[in-house]
């Protein structure tokens, strides 16, 4: 695919991009540089705040502020990379973009369940991987050699596979996972600096709504089993809510004891983004799939509904029952 000169490379990943979208795509843009390709990373929507530190963010184009530059640019691709999602509905308003050209060449990059395969050429999908970045960590060893992951890769690397598996403390934790994290301290990344960037760069606001969300707003029901956090345009409006403060927040819920499922709806414009975690068996993508129109992976997943807030939180509560059941 990437043979016979260079080649114009447009990057692409999912909506609401996290770490692991941010960093993986840097990444694996740096590595395409190195071949002598031209490569252009792009995302949706904005990113959070608390991952602009992140080296070469600036790189990263967001369509909705400049939508005809990624236009022209995903016209003239050769090849265009779907890195950390795999349903192209999760590009939103991009989708239209990067469909307009039928003839790139289609590279997906990816960890979740169920990729819909018909749509990419070339597929590396390994759903037991706890991050993209993994993936694309390992990828880059293989065709470019891992001698060319510099400190500033690894760091943004790094980023993705820890913000993914819950500062190291979800699933596929794997010894080989470790490894590459020994590699990266290898290569001089500063660990305890990126944890204070990504976790403890909140504003005053952040911690607040935090606080607002798991005292008045959060619900648990089903016998303690299940969670529910759900925040208005008008609550998020009151605590100057900015894109990505909501992050981590369905986590809290389960670090009760009994908690086995917890969501976090979100009103955000036309519809509530619905986000789901779990733990054991409780299998949230199966969940989403069935109620919400989403998925993901087993513990966690995420899914809309267009119902209002009200409607939702029952829909939500009558599911659990029924799942559970
Ligand atoms: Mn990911």
């Amino acid at each position: 695919m990437l043979a016979g000169g260079p080649k114009n490379v447009l990057i692409v990943s999912h909506y609401n991009p996290d770490g692991d979208a941010l960093g993986s795509s840097i990444a694996w843009a740096r590595m395409l540089d190195g071949l002598g390709h031209h490569a252009m990373c792009v995302v949706p929507n904005n990113f959070p705040h608390f991952l602009d530190w992140m080296p070469d963010s600036s790189r990263i184009r967001v369509y909705t502020k400049c939508s005809d530059e990624v236009r022209e640019a995903a016209l003239k691709a050769d090849i265009i990379c779907c890195l950390d999602f795999n349903n192209p509905s999760r590009l939103e308003g991009l989708t239209a973009a990067i469909e307009a050209n039928i003839h790139a060449r289609r590279l997906l990059i990816d960890h979740h369940l169920a990729p819909s395969d018909k749509y990419f050429d070339l597929a590396f999908s390994y759903t037991d991987a706890s991050s993209t970045s993994y993936i694309v960590y390992k990828l880059i060893s293989r065709f470019a050699g891992a001698h060319t992951i510099d400190r500033d890769m690894g760091t943004v690397l790094y980023v993705g596979m820890m913000t993914d598996t819950g500062n190291f403390s979800f699933s596929f934790l794997t010894p080989d996972l470790f490894r590459v994290v020994a590699a990266l301290v290898e290569k001089g990344i500063d660990i305890p600096w990126i944890n204070y960037k990504v976790y403890n760069s909140y504003t005053e606001e952040r911690v607040r709504l935090l606080g607002y969300s798991l005292g008045p707003k959060m619900d648990i029901f089903e016998k303690g089993r299940a969670a529910c956090i759900s925040l208005t345009e008008k609550e998020l409006r009151r605590f100057r809510f900015k894109q990505g403060d909501s992050e981590g927040f369905v986590n809290y819920p389960l670090s009760i004891e009994t908690v086995e499922m917890s969501a976090l709806l979100l009103e955000n414009h036309k519809f509530i983004r619905v986000s789901l975690r779990s733990r054991g068996d409780v299998d949230v993508n199966a969940f989403a799939r069935r109620y919400f129109d989403g998925g993901g992976h087993r513990n966690a997943a995420g899914g809309k509904s267009t119902d209002s807030m009200e409607e939702t939180v029952v829909r939500y509560k009558r599911a659990v029952t029924e799942f559970f059941r």
